[in-house]
């Protein structure tokens, strides 16, 4: 190899190195990426509507309080939790594993739903 090639070789090869390390990380990040799908939950008169909702992995889900009174959408299993919603407040949780998600209105318990997550 000529010092001239040598030389270019040393800058060529971190190059191509960082293009690859790139690349390869930006599909792992794609695949562990959110679908972006959305879907919405709409709390009204003591409600979740609908009271089962089914989505793909990885969806963000939006609870909405349309209700005059205050309501938490909170998982029975702890994997989310609202703040207290006032009226038009929302709260969004996204579902990256697969499952059933139940849950429930800690200011009114009798008020539940579940998120089904295929
Ligand atoms: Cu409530």
């Amino acid at each position: 190899m000529t010092k001239k090639n040598a030389c270019l070789a040393s800058v060529a090869l971190p190059v191509l190195i960082a293009i690859m390390l790139s690349a390869a990380s930006s599909s792992v990040a794609a695949n562990a990426q959110p679908s972006g799908a959305t879907a919405g939950v709409k709390i009204d008169n003591f409600v979740f509507g609908p009271q089962t909702l089914t989505v793909p992995v990885g969806t963000t889900v939006t609870w909405t309080n349309s209700d005059d009174i205050p309501h938490t959408s909170v998982s029975t299993e702890g994997v989310f939790k609202s703040k207290v919603l006032d009226t038009d407040e929302n709260f969004s949780y996204t579902f990256t594993k697969a499952g059933t998600y139940p849950y429930y209105c800690t200011i009114h318990p009798k008020m539940t739903g579940k998120v089904v997550v295929q």
